[in-house]
């Protein structure tokens, strides 16, 4: 057989989300040859692939858009408020486009090894098409919620309807009319889908293991006042967000505890914020929400009264109140008639908590009391997330270490950007940095600048291997987790800290100190002649 000529590149990219694509543009920039091999069929990443009906980002499109260039962030007009998952891969093809990427973008590859040769300080890649690709500098940008979930339920192979997961969503869309639904999950993606979905089926069947704090979007039309004051001011905004909490301008650091005002003012603040829409008012609005259970609580009962004002049926409303984490704990959900679709007579919430899904049925499915008739089912179930996509590569680093193996345990990183034993491979948006808890386009902006700035120091000093030194990884977990444990977010059974895959180990995996603080740790750590990575 004749042996296949290796691809060489500078910095081998994997991914073409918005993470792969921005990596792109900055390797360039540095001179380096450059590709991005995408598993998918187009760029987008999350994107691309979320197109269940209702998809839509969380944050406010203003702010979800990359800042790197300011002609870009002027010229680009968001329709409405909180961006639809077409807008969305709209703008990131746009800004493929306009910058040229596509050149460097190689789709339909998955990468399914990665070596680090020792000999020649190079990364051998496969990907499943048999290609070789040689590569100075690997960068995962593969996302964190891009290993799509469907639980283990038997029978699955035998259901006469049709099923989809959230994650993996027809490119032609699925037409629900007339027919029996059920959706498996609420999460997210099933918080965005249930609206939608009910207008169409003849019925809709929600299972629900756990009961979510869902706030309303507000969303609507861009204001055109409001994008002309927010563009204005543009720049400045983007600099607060790179010094805030969660990477979102508009929301500053919280000073009085919610426990020191009175509970009449409390109710007055938590009411605007709910009128006002979004997630990070909530989040931020006193400096003890996600901190001290008592202050979280007041958070917390303000949302169940508002659903309990909604649902009509009490018995429903019960169900639908979340009694077993604290507000924000989990990824707080934001919603656009989620609680008013219970009120409808063609939907039903089944508790699959007290009366678990035991199998799926050529016909419907069986939880523990009750078998349903379902012509087709959605699995709105999450993601492996932070780790799956990265577990799913046979990475090999230092004398053939599997980084699979090497995260038994949980994973370990050094800033979420590096991995002991693992030289010149970096990773965007990885456990262990603010990433998910973060505006995440801001983190992939803060992340592949700092790897940018290390990259062309690496080439200046004309080293071979750059890499995160062991001690310095270990204190870096420890870290992430003496943050995470002085707050309550280790309280909730969530994806941050792999709850949602059986027998994965329980690691708090985001930083949540706040991007600010990050970016701070970061900047010292390239001043102090990158502490903690040696260069060789
Ligand atoms: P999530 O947030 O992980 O939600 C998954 C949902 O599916 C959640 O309600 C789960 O219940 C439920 N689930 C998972 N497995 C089962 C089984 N076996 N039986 C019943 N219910 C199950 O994923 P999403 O896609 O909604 O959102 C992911 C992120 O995307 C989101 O946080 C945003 O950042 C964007 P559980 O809570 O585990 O009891």
């Amino acid at each position: 057989t004749p042996v296949q000529e290796a691809i060489e590149l500078d910095v081998a990219i994997i991914g073409a989300g918005l993470g792969g694509l921005y990596a792109i543009h900055r390797m360039r920039g540095l001179g380096f040859k450059t590709r991005a091999f995408e598993a998918g069929s187009g760029i987008g990443g999350t994107w691309f692939w979320n197109k269940y009906p209702g998809a839509r980002c969380d944050i406010e499109s203003l702010e979800y858009s990359y800042s790197f260039d300011d002609d870009l962030q002027q010229e680009w007009r968001w329709p409405e408020r909180y961006a639809t998952q077409p807008q969305i891969l709209a703008y990131i093809q746009h800004v493929a486009e306009r910058f040229d990427l596509m050149r460097d973008v190689q789709l339909n590859t998955h990468i399914t090894e990665a070596t680090f040769d020792t000999d020649i300080n190079r990364w051998i890649l496969k990907a499943s098409n048999g290609q070789i690709i040689s590569a100075r500098f690997c960068i995962m940008a593969t996302g964190n919620l891009s290993t799509p979930r469907v639980p283990d339920f038997k029978g699955i192979d035998t259901f006469e309807g049709k099923w989809y997961h959230s994650g993996m969503w027809p490119a032609e869309g699925v037409d629900f009319t007339g027919k029996r639904v059920g959706v498996i999950g609420t999460g997210s993606s099933g918080i965005q889908m249930i609206p939608l979905i009910a207008q169409q089926a003849e019925h809709l069947h929600v299972f629900q293991r756990t009961a979510n704090y869902c706030l309303p979007a507000r969303n609507g039309p861009m204001e055109r006042d409001h994008e002309s004051a927010f563009k204005a001011d543009y720049r400045k905004r983007r600099e607060e967000a790179r010094h805030s909490g969660f990477g979102v301008s508009g929301y500053p650091a919280p000073t009085q505890s919610a426990l020191d005002v009175t509970e009449e003012e409390r109710r007055k603040n938590y009411e605007m914020l709910w009128e006002r829409g979004g997630t990070i008012g909530f989040l931020t609005c006193y400096s003890d929400v996600l901190v001290n259970e008592e202050a979280n609580e007041t958070a917390a009962e303000f949302v169940r009264e508002k659903i309990r004002s909604t649902v009509k049926d009490p018995k429903v409303a019960a169900l639908l109140t979340p009694t077993d984490h604290p507000i924000g704990t989990k990824r707080l959900c934001l919603d656009t008639g989620y609680y008013e679709t219970y009120n409808r007579p063609n939907v039903s919430l089944v508790d699959v908590r007290s009366a678990p899904i035991q199998e799926i049925t050529p016909k419907g499915l069986r939880t523990a009391d009750q078998e349903f008739e379902l012509d087709a089912i959605v699995f709105a179930t999450g993601f492996d997330a932070m780790t799956g996509a990265l577990r799913e590569i046979d990475i090999r680093g230092i004398d053939g270490t599997r980084l699979a193996d090497k995260w038994n345990g949980g994973p370990t990183t050094y800033l979420g950007l590096m991995v002991a034993g693992f030289p010149n491979m970096f990773i965007v948006t990885g456990p262990g940095s603010p990433s998910v808890k973060s505006q995440m386009i801001h983190s992939i902006e803060q992340h592949i600048d700092w790897v940018s700035d290390l990259l062309k120091t690496a080439v200046e000093r004309q080293v071979h291997r750059v890499e995160a030194d062991m001690e310095a990884e270990t204190n870096w977990v420890s870290h992430v987790n003496e943050v995470a444990d002085a707050t309550l977010y280790p309280k909730a059974n969530s994806w941050y800290i792999g709850a949602n895959i059986p027998g994965k180990p329980r690691v708090f995996m985001p930083y949540v100190a706040g991007v600010g603080t990050y970016r701070k740790v970061c900047d010292e750590i390239a001043a102090d002649d990158y502490r903690g990575l040696k260069l060789s």
